[in-house]
């Protein structure tokens, strides 16, 4: 998006993260925003804020350490800012994975591919986390692959990850919502 702050780019008029907070608030006991930029408007929001535990845009697994530092619930269930089609499901979904598979983690999967942004994630886990980003280590399949990971199908609704990553994207799911509403 040429740099742009993503959860601030407007989609039919709202801001993507309105449409992310929208979509999650009622699933959840709690919000946190996790964002390194433009920290004023996304408190405006209305939840609180924090930013990675690492400088410089190291990647999601960053934002995961700091959700579950700040976070006073058990698990954080995460997902990222620019994928406005969020199911109303969605947690039941990630927590009944957990369950039936007595698993430390879940993390959702589209039928192809696991979308690993999506996740259910046990607090208690943030020192291995932690450890893993020390070590210098990023990639987040791999962290997941050294848990035990249950998969949350979500092969009946693969276009709920729809994300927008250009202005093309963004552009096409705009015009698709007013032709469908
Ligand atoms: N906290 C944090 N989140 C990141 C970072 N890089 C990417 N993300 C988030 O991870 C999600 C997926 O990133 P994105 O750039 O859309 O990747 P793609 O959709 O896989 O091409 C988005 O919600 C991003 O905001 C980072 O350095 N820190
Ligand atoms: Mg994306």
């Amino acid at each position: 998006m040429g740099g742009a702050d993503k959860g601030l780019i407007e989609l039919n008029g709202r801001p993507l993260i309105k449409h992310v907070l929208a979509a999650i608030a009622p699933q959840v006991a709690a919000v946190i925003v996790n964002a390194n930029r433009n920290l004023d408007r996304y408190a405006g929001f209305g939840y609180p804020v924090v930013r990675d535990d690492l400088a410089g845009f190291q990647g999601p697994l960053a934002g995961f350490a700091a959700a579950m530092a700040a976070a006073a619930t058990p698990y954080i269930l995460t997902l990222p800012c620019d994928g406005p089609l969020l199911p109303a499901d969605y947690l039941q979904t990630m927590s009944a994975a957990l369950e039936n598979d007595d698993a430390e983690l879940a993390v959702a999967h589209n039928g192809n591919r696991l979308q690993p942004v999506y996740a259910l994630l046990p607090c208690t886990l943030r020192p291995s986390l932690v450890a893993y980003l020390n070590n210098g280590d990023r990639k987040i399949d791999l962290w997941y692959a050294t848990q035990r990971m249950a998969l949350a199908d979500f092969s009946h609704c693969p276009e709920v990850f729809r994300n927008i990553n250009t202005p093309d994207e963004r552009d096409r799911l705009m015009r698709e919502s007013k032709h469908n509403s």
